[in-house]
């Protein structure tokens, strides 16, 4: 298996490890959600200190409004991380990237 095929199951793995701690292995609740973001996220995502972050991450992310994300919702969550993850990259002086003006 390529990298990058290995890279996207294990996405698909932390998704089904914490997706299932409430019976509900298909989808997210938003403690399911917390709980993830705690102990994957940690180091990227920042201001947890403000209790609204979640909510305000989960209904941004809940796209039918069912108070459940499922695998489509959380990609996207990927997704915007990755794009960050990329401008970081992109900035950083060890990427042999000029930096933009
Ligand atoms: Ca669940
Ligand atoms: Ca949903």
């Amino acid at each position: 298996m390529s990298q990058l095929l290995g890279n996207i199951h294990s996405i698909i793995g932390a998704f089904n490890k914490y997706a299932k701690d409430d019976g509900e292995c298909a989808t997210l609740s938003k403690g399911e959600l917390k709980s993830l973001i705690q102990k994957e996220f940690a180091e990227v995502i920042v201001n947890q200190k403000d209790p609204g972050v979640l909510d305000r991450m989960m209904k941004k992310l809940d796209m039918n409004n069912d108070g459940q994300l499922d695998f489509g919702e959380f990609l996207n969550l990927i997704g915007g991380l990755a794009q960050a993850c990329h401008s970081q990259v992109l900035a950083s002086p060890t990427a042999g990237v000029p930096p933009k003006p």
